[in-house]
């Protein structure tokens, strides 16, 4: 149940290494090959223990927004919430704000559990997303976040449907 999709920060052997210029933050880790894995080893342990959050949410309405909203979602966020509607009816989602660092900040968003084979769509950047309808009482959202550069975050409400 617990969402665990091949977390690895970029630079750190990863496909896509760190050369976003636009940060000073995000400079390149210029360092030997066992500071580097010192320093990745580092990074996992603080993305292992530093902002993981789960919320179970019940119908029939509620809130949902990430952490720190509107002010900035953490780095390294690894945040799953499960809203359960009552048996046979189904649950809105409803985005009112939605800003998140284009492709390296992603929110999942499961028709179900949060498994990959109920993979709704994934959303990023700073489109409003489209409401969303689940076809069953269950609807997941999954925030994951890289290790620099946030934005507001999102903000949606959701609703049950008889
Ligand atoms: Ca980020």
């Amino acid at each position: 149940m617990k969402p665990s999709s091949g977390w690895e920060p970029r630079g750190c052997g990863g496909p896509n290494p760190s050369v976003r210029s636009e940060s000073g933050i995000r400079a390149p880790v210029r360092a030997g090959g066992s500071r580097l894995l010192l320093l990745c080893w580092v990074l996992f342990i603080a993305s292992a223990t530093g902002q993981n959050c789960t919320f179970n949410l019940q119908g029939p309405n509620g809130t949902v927004e990430s952490p720190g909203f509107p002010y900035g979602y953490p780095n390294y966020a690894n945040c799953t919430w499960i809203i359960t509607a009552e048996e046979q009816n189904r649950i809105q989602l409803v985005f009112h704000a939605f800003a998140l660092e284009e492709d390296f900040d992603v929110l999942s968003v499961f028709d179900g559990v949060p498994e990959q084979g109920n993979l709704r769509t994934r959303l990023t950047g700073f489109q409003l997303p489209a409401p969303i309808v689940s076809t069953g009482v269950v609807l997941s959202l999954w925030l994951v976040s890289d290790y620099a550069v946030s934005a507001q975050g999102f903000h949606a409400n959701y609703e049950e449907w008889h």
